[in-house]
């Protein structure tokens, strides 16, 4: 016998909520404890274009430091645990020791640290619950879509399992369909952002470890057959010709797929084959290319069936040839800098438009044309805005210091977080870089976990760079690059901290380098911290004055490297990091930021500027 759904018994019978309720609650019941079992969660690249029901705002939560909500005593995964959001009846033979109802409420999108000060340093579990109500439409899919929760979350909707996920900074969707019903519906979710050895990343960071719902949440619902995966671009060469695919979830082989640009009067079609996917390629007259001067977006529309997705994108190519980094065919040098996904002015993770509008609008201030989103995939409104304000984007994956690089899960963790970011954010014509990594040490075992990344992300997306900063090495004044992860990449990275970690900012004056590879080069990381209004000598560190004179002797170094192709400094904006406690100077921020989080511009800043507008800072050939 086939047994109803949630759903459908709520469609067939309009049962009342309380046996609705009662349904659900025998339903997971029936979903016996132990090892999850729900689906794994999917990527729907453009979910932000797509009609959705917000589920942002305040959220009932519930702070559980032993897990109790979801593991008994003997630590069995509970069948009867907080995700049933059961409320206590007279009668009960037994207590229920949580109510939602009564519990105090976080913002979502937000992390937990820094909307209350119990909880700033909080790292374990914390739970959520939100009530929505909802007209599923017949024949859809319903997809639970989470900007990001950092960093390990499960999720259920009316007391049914939808999902489990890892990884702190990449979206998901968690196919909701056969749990919510029409009306009253609620979805639980606990975060867990416990750091491990064996996580991605590890123990180690140099930045605060937001926990929570982090970025934006809501619900997507979509046609039985749906566009789940699609990447257009541009392709190499000199004419205009659109290439690449779109994938159909549940198409029949010999689905239609259309992919049409109306300002440009160019459509196309073709058919999705046995993989569920349809080739496109087409050429278009008289497309203006994307690029830092003229960030032109058009309009594109993605249809199958009753799918459609109504994108903005911009074209451009971008490849290396020799030393150089080719936009369009032609040099470019990378006026950068780093920035982390903190957010200005209020700290805490950075998720809003505003957030990406102020910190990207410093960089363009600064004369940018180019930024490095350090040291993980930054969300959608970041890569939306830089697509709209003309700065490239280096995108990079959470692989920082030393992970378990022996360890075949670690890796699979790092691979599913790149192909989350990849998968989500491919069309995004900022971006040019996909970065493997961050300072990890130059190991063997290291050397073969980074290639195996960089040889998937080529697979999946042969139309950008692959890039990761090393670390360099110092033999007297000769600084050298010769990590041996230099092969795999097509542009190098590098970090250094001359006249901070070591020497004085002079030392830059006789510094040497020694690039083994011929390839592009970034500076990937260079700076040095002041606590902004604090005025001294120059050679008073933690100054203004001392930070600026790190800038001035690293640029005219930095321009006799013959192959640098771009620098990112550390860093635009302080952020939040445990690691840097000096009280009265640090107060538990990394100070290296050119610009305070209250937006107070630093020396630094103006020296950077002055060399980044006057153009003496770089070749791009
Ligand atoms: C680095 C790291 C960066 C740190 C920075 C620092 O090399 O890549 O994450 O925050 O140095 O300030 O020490």
């Amino acid at each position: 016998m086939k047994l109803l759904s949630a759903r459908m018994f709520a469609r067939v019978i309009a049962p009342s909520p309380r046996l609705i309720a009662l349904v659900a609650l025998l339903v997971a019941l029936a979903a016996a404890p132990g090892a999850w079992s729900a689906p794994a969660p999917i990527v729907l690249t453009g979910a932000d274009r797509r009609p959705a029901t917000s589920l942002n705002g305040e959220w009932a939560t519930i702070v559980d430091p032993y897990f109790s909500g979801l593991f008994s005593f003997h630590h069995q995964e509970k069948s009867n645990g907080w995700f049933l959001n059961r409320k206590a009846r007279p009668g009960d033979p037994f207590p229920t020791e949580y109510d939602f109802s009564k519990a105090p409420k976080l913002k979502v999108p937000g992390d937990w640290n820094t909307q209350h000060e119990s909880l700033l340093y909080y790292e374990g579990p914390v739970w959520y619950e939100r009530d929505f109500t909802y007209q599923p439409r017949e024949r859809t899919h319903i997809f639970l879509h989470v900007g990001a929760a950092n960093y390990h979350s499960w999720f259920w909707v009316n007391g049914q399992k939808a999902c489990e996920h890892e990884g702190g900074y990449t979206a998901f969707n968690c196919d909701v369909t056969s749990a919510v019903h029409a009306g009253a519906n609620f979805v639980v979710a606990a975060v867990d952002n416990t750091r491990h050895e064996d996580n991605v990343p590890t123990l180690e960071t140099d930045w605060w470890n937001y926990g929570g719902l982090t970025r934006e949440i809501s619900l997507i619902e979509v046609p039985d057959a749906f566009i789940d995966q699609y990447d257009l671009h541009l392709s190499r060469g000199e004419g205009s010709a659109i290439e690449g695919w779109v994938h159909v979830a549940g198409s029949q082989p010999g689905a239609k797929v259309e992919v049409e640009i109306p300002e440009l009067n160019a459509k196309t079609s073709a058919d999705v084959g046995d993989d569920g996917r349809a080739a496109i390629h087409f050429s278009v007259e008289g497309l203006k290319r994307w690029s830092p001067d003229t960030p032109k977006l058009y309009k594109v529309a993605v249809r199958a069936g009753q799918d459609s997705v109504d994108e903005l994108m911009g074209f451009r190519t971008v490849e290396t040839r020799g030393t150089e980094i080719l936009l369009n065919g032609k040099p470019i040098f990378l006026r950068g800098v780093s920035i982390h996904a903190e957010a200005p002015y209020r700290t805490g993770r950075a998720y809003s438009d505003k957030d990406a509008e102020t910190l990207l609008g410093w960089a363009k201030e600064l004369g940018c044309n180019f930024v490095r989103l350090a040291h993980y995939p930054h969300d959608e409104t970041m890569l939306r805005a830089a697509d709209r304000m003309g700065l490239l984007v280096w995108s990079e994956n959470p692989v920082y210091w030393a992970l378990e690089f022996d360890n075949p899960k670690v890796l699979a963790k790092a691979e599913q977080q790149l192909d989350e970011e990849i998968n989500t954010s491919r069309n995004h014509a900022a971006i040019i870089l996909w970065s493997m990594a961050n300072e990890t040490p130059a190991t063997e075992v290291r050397t073969q976990f980074i290639e195996t990344l960089a040889s998937r992300a080529r697979g999946l997306d042969p139309t950008r760079l692959i890039t990761a900063a090393l670390l360099v090495r110092g033999e007297g004044h000769t600084k050298i690059v010769d990590d041996p992860l230099g092969k795999a990449l097509d542009v190098i990275g590098a970090n250094e901290y001359i006249g901070w970690y070591e020497g004085k900012p002079e030392t830059a004056d006789v510094t040497k380098w020694q690039i083994d590879y011929q390839k592009p080069l970034i500076m990937s990381e260079f700076g040095g911290g002041a606590k902004a209004g604090l005025h001294g000598a120059e050679t008073v560190r933690w100054t203004e004055e001392y930070q600026a004179d790190i800038f001035r002797h690293q640029l005219p170094m930095l321009n006799q490297i013959d192959q640098l192709r771009g620098m990112s400094p550390w860093v635009l904006m302080d952020f939040r990091s445990p690691n840097r406690p000096l009280a009265g100077i640090q107060d538990e921020f990394n100070r290296k930021g050119l610009i305070s989080e209250q937006g107070e511009k630093k020396q630094a800043f103006s020296v950077l500027q002055k060399a980044y507008k006057d153009g003496t800072i770089g070749k791009a050939e």
